[in-house]
């Protein structure tokens, strides 16, 4: 889809490109169900009246089989669910792969306010607009400023409890999962703002925790993430992600320069098919990273023994574990060798 569509009766504006697809199911299963209703219905009111006993001695007979009509009414829905599954399945794959060039924004969620950190180390400002304010009291409106016609992938963690990012018009959804990261990507089609929701109930506030996204020019977008990336300075996760491998001594056992080591290189291992003892191969991704820093003893790499000290997760003395954060930024650095 390449324009906005208007709100109907059911559904907001349609504004990413995945908007029509599912809007396009959602139609079709809703006039299904209306077919199906009226027909079904229907049919049993008027067998209903038509076969009513007339009289108390009446004996009702008729047939008790039917071959065609029973193949006839099991095929057609079998039929119909099929269509649904493989479009609906095709469309859940759009949905769930986010294209390779994708820019990637970190998205914290906590009780109850979002926050976005974009790859240069930016952290979202508060919305300035007085204008956009909301007007049911949500105090500090966060503001997630994105590219109109760029894919955009968000990497959304969460510091307590269970939440969910929603935004309507985008037909986005997806839950944020203390422990883990999950992802969900759109392209905003045009320009403008849109509004973000935790649909997952978190505590007292959940119904305040919301956000803008604010659809910029894609030029803006460039010219507004320079400028904020010259302000910030040190605050750089790559930067930061360096320095912990330095102090956290990651270095003794992994190079970032290819060469085999203690443990497996770093270098180029986001995105690598890893080989697994006891087990299925599988991708970096930064689920698998985390898990690989923090249990180290859950996967291990083919050919390497389980030597990786735990300390790095929960299981080590306190001053030695590493933050969500910290972990984030180790993320950052070893995307970033390439
Ligand atoms: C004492 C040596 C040692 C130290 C220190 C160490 N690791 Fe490891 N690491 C290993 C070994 C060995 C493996 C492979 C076996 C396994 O999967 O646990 C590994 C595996 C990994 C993997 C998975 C690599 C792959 O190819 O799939 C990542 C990511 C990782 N380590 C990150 C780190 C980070 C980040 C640090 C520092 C905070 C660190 N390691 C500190 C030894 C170490
Ligand atoms: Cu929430």
């Amino acid at each position: 889809m390449d324009r906005v569509t208007d709100p109907t009766f059911w559904m907001p504006k349609g504004a990413s490109t995945v908007a029509g697809d599912v809007d396009q199911l959602y139609y079709f299963l809703y006039w299904l169900s209306v077919v199906l209703f009226v027909g079904i219905v229907g049919a049993m009111t008027w067998f209903a009246l038509r076969y009513k006993r007339k009289s108390e001695t009446e004996i009702p007979h008729g047939p008790h089989h039917n071959t065609v009509l029973e193949v006839t009414w099991t095929v057609i829905p079998l039929i119909l669910v099929m269509v649904i599954f493989v479009w609906g399945f095709r469309g859940y794959l759009r949905m769930v792969v986010a294209p390779g060039d994708a820019m990637v924004i970190n998205v914290t969620a906590q009780q109850w306010q979002w926050s976005f950190t974009y790859p240069n180390g930016v952290v979202d400002a508060m919305d300035e607009r007085k204008d956009k304010q909301p007007v049911n009291g949500a105090k500090d409106m966060p503001v997630l400023r994105v590219p109109a016609g760029r894919p955009v992938k968000l990497v959304m963690r969460s510091n307590d409890v269970l939440h969910s990012f929603w935004v309507p018009e985008f037909r986005v959804k997806h839950d944020i999962v203390p422990g883990q990261y999950s992802m969900v990507w759109f392209n905003a089609i045009e320009p403008g703002d849109y509004r973000v929701f935790c649909t997952e109930y978190c505590g007292q506030d959940h119904s305040m925790m919301m956000a803008t996204v604010m659809v910029m020019k894609p030029e803006e977008f460039d010219a507004w993430l320079k400028k904020k990336g010259g302000e910030v300075g040190g605050g750089d996760p790559v930067a930061a992600g360096a320095l912990l491998y330095k102090t956290k001594a990651c270095g003794g056992c992994h190079s970032t320069d290819g060469k085999p080591s203690v443990g497996p290189t770093m270098k180029g291992l986001f995105g690598r098919k890893e080989e697994i003892t006891d087990g299925q191969p599988v991708t970096v991704d930064e689920n698998y990273i985390r898990e690989s820093i923090l249990e180290p003893r859950a996967k291990l790499v083919k050919g390497f023994g389980p030597v990786m000290p735990e300390s790095y997760g929960n299981k080590g003395p306190a001053d030695q574990q590493l933050s969500e954060k910290q972990v984030e930024s180790l993320i950052a650095f070893i995307k970033s060798l390439k």
